[in-house]
């Protein structure tokens, strides 16, 4: 058979442990290959079953482990079928041997997205949607998968043509907002908890995490590097920095310490900038980093009350938490979501996944905002054909 007509199967679920793992497979002798190996439980044969009936049965192949993997397979169309097998690699593994052996041809996931799907956003999100980590990213781009995206652009596509320009701008800037978060869709946000030695860092840490993810001691100066933990808040992917308390000091080792966590805090998404209620005057001379993308929080609440006002009168109200008595941690999580993502997607909403996309966005914007109809008509046009691409 010439490679032309060969057969195509790709692993749809990302690897790893897993309960369930999906494979596709298509072409025009995918019927005879999945009969070779899978006998449907009822006994009767593979080609009787309707078009979209699962068949529950067992794959035996040379590959396999004696006696078989029990599975489900779909048929979703002449040429096409899905087949539902055990999580990890043992199952998906055997089942890929036996297909190659009988003459089909491995694709990766991407290879398979790429043949199959022609809009480049919903591509993407099928791409994104086998990586993600946590229900929410999922959940968001399954939105991208069934069009939220072009419903959106045909949304700001109608406006235009109607002369409505406020109301595309208005579209446009929502679609902005959104963008970010295509960076953190299957990748962390990261907060950096940072201050002076010994206020509690690696307790919160640990208490946000619900392990004991970093030291901790009665003793300033017991963090020295840099410790990160991966966690969820609020279905949000967050990396989460235990760093070096900040102080004056001659000791190089503490000193590299400090300069490690400085260059944390410049590359944060957000600092929590933790201090402790019993000391309220040290602040480790460091107020100058407490920047616009810092959270202000008072640990060891459980000793002391914080001091009733702050210098910072612009800045949002420190938080009262306590490490110890987990008193407050829930509306630091609150707050930390909020500053990282203040105007979350709701379902169904689009969010642009793709770099030309936005520089897209961006040109209509401008267009919208200088009252220029007709160049952002344009940029619209250009948008779609980047859409179709
Ligand atoms: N009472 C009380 N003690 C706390 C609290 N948080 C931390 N501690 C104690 O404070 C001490 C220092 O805690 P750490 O979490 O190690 O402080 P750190 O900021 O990471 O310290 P360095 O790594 O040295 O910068 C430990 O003895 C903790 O048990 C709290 O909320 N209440
Ligand atoms: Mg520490």
């Amino acid at each position: 058979m010439s490679k032309a007509e060969r057969s195509v199967f790709a692993e749809l679920t990302p690897p790893g442990r897993a309960a369930v793992a999906t494979i596709a497979l298509e072409g025009p002798n995918a019927l005879e290959l999945v009969a070779q190996f899978f006998q449907p439980a009822s006994g009767a044969p593979l080609a009787s079953f309707p078009i979209d009936r699962i068949v529950f049965g067992r794959w035996e192949s040379a590959a396999a482990t004696a006696p078989g993997e029990e599975l489900c397979i779909c048929r979703t169309s002449d040429r096409r079928f899905e087949i539902h097998c055990h999580g990890g690699t043992a199952a998906t593994g055997a089942i890929g041997q036996a297909l190659q052996a009988a003459g089909a041809e491995q694709l990766s996931t991407q290879q398979w997205i790429a043949r199959n799907e022609r809009d480049p956003h919903r591509a993407k999100a099928l791409e994104l949607l086998a990586e993600a980590r946590t229900t929410r990213s999922a959940a968001i781009l399954l939105d991208q998968t069934r069009g939220a995206f072009s419903q959106a652009w045909g949304a700001i596509l109608g406006a235009l043509t109607r002369g409505e320009l406020s109301t595309a701008g208005q579209q446009v800037r929502r679609l902005l907002e959104l963008a970010p978060l295509r960076f953190h869709l299957t990748r962390p946000f990261c907060v950096v908890l940072a201050g002076a030695p010994n206020v509690g860092k690696s307790s919160l840490i640990n208490r946000l995490v619900g392990y004991q993810r970093s030291i901790v001691f009665d003793q300033p100066g017991t963090t020295r590097d840099v410790i990160a933990a991966t966690t969820a808040l609020d279905g949000w992917l967050v990396e989460l920095r235990d760093t070096a308390g900040l102080r004056e000091t001659t000791d190089p080792l503490e000193a590299e310490g400090s300069q490690r966590a400085l260059r944390q805090v410049a590359e944060a998404d957000l600092v929590v900038w933790v201090r402790d209620a019993t000391q309220p005057e040290h602040d480790a001379g460091a107020g100058s980093i407490r920047a616009a993308k810092g959270l202000r929080v008072w640990n060891k609440c459980d000793l002391a009350s914080p001091p009733p006002c702050d210098a910072d009168a612009d800045a949002d109200a420190a938080l009262a938490v306590s490490a110890r008595t987990g008193a407050g941690l829930d509306e630091l999580q609150r707050r930390i979501v909020a500053r990282l993502c203040p105007y979350p997607p709701q379902p169904g909403e689009a969010v642009p996944l793709l770099e030309q996309h936005v520089e897209r966005l961006v040109a209509i914007g401008h267009a919208c905002e200088s009252g220029d109809a007709a160049a952002a008509l344009a940029a619209c046009a250009a948008l779609d054909e980047g859409k179709r691409c």
